[in-house]
């Protein structure tokens, strides 16, 4: 049975994520994609994000990976160079194949701070020059399940019965659980996947039952196991997400937002994005217009 979690993995490595500044005014808390933890195959970046006007992350590109933003307060507006626009909010989801290549802005969309995690996903060679996709879900459209003061929110991947509908082209689960009180979860995670946890409210207990609890901000890299075991002992909501994802075992060269296989290939990527080909042709005449006002 797939479902049963027989050896809960332990947490083979614990990080703070503390505070620092990204994009134009803009503060992340950078676990994955640090330099003590470059990567954490297939993840290559897992912030997160606060941010207030006028702050933000103008006009840029990606190539190579995908893109997961997941708002966990106020909203943020994206617009890209092929005119694909919209404002993610509260509990929404927006889930980019950045493929051969996008450049886009993401902006506030309202007054105070808007929060959120952004996480990037490597594709693998093949896939890495595909063409751009979105999958974008509102929060109303994500399914949930409730038991025993366990909730999750299924944003990829299945648990409690539940099954999201979005495509993910590296095989990849992406969970948000909040747990009541007293209340514990096994959620099986295939052997042979890498997996974490990053913990957004509260105070919890992973992996081993005689364990400290783990505080908000801090991201917990899960051992071999085919399962997470996850224990609220505290007198709070514990919420928190749990990411896995099958690794692809292939060399990462990365250059900012550009993630290849080989240097000559971050080499290409350059040129292609200088000289606005390859996937980057429709970047010539583009301005956001967030952008436009915003002192560029
Ligand atoms: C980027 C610096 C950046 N984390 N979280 C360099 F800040 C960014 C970037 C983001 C980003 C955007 C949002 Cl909405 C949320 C983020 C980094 O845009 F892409 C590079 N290369
Ligand atoms: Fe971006």
């Amino acid at each position: 049975m797939s479902n049963v979690v027989m050896d809960p993995r332990p947490v083979a490595r614990k990080l703070l994520a503390r505070p620092q500044q990204e994009g134009v005014g803009a503060v992340v808390r950078r676990s994955i994609g640090r330099f003590e933890l470059k990567h954490f195959d297939p993840f290559l970046l897992l912030d997160e994000f606060s941010v207030s006007s006028p702050a933000g992350f103008p006009d840029h590109p990606h190539r190579g990976f995908e893109t997961v933003t997941y708002m966990l307060q106020g909203a943020v507006t994206h617009e890209d160079f092929e005119g694909h626009k919209g404002t993610i909010e509260a509990g929404d989801l927006q889930w980019m194949t950045a493929g051969r290549g996008i450049v886009h802005s993401e902006m506030p969309a309202s007054q105070g701070t808007q929060k959120g995690l952004q996480l990037w996903i490597n594709l693998s060679s093949g896939y890495k020059m595909i063409e751009p996709r979105y999958q974008e879900m509102n929060s109303e459209d994500i399914q949930e399940a409730k038991k025993d003061g366990v909730k999750v929110r299924v944003i990829a991947g299945e648990a409690m019965g539940v099954k999201s509908p979005i495509y993910t082209r590296t095989p990849t689960m992406y969970l948000d659980f909040t747990l009541k009180p007293g209340a514990r979860i096994l959620q099986h995670i295939p052997m042979s996947w890498n997996a974490f946890v990053y913990v957004l409210e509260g105070e919890g207990i992973f992996g081993n039952s005689r364990s400290l609890p783990v505080s908000a901000h801090h991201l917990l890299l899960l051992g071999s196991g085919d399962g997470l075991d996850a224990y609220n002992k505290s007198s709070k909501s514990l919420r928190f997400i749990l990411v896995g994802g099958e690794p692809l075992g292939e060399p990462v060269v990365q250059y900012g937002p550009f993630v290849m296989n080989t240097q000559e290939q971050i080499d290409q990527t350059i040129e292609d994005y200088e000289n606005y080909i390859n996937g980057f042709e429709k970047a010539r005449y583009w301005n956001s217009e967030s952008t436009v006002g915003f002192g560029h």
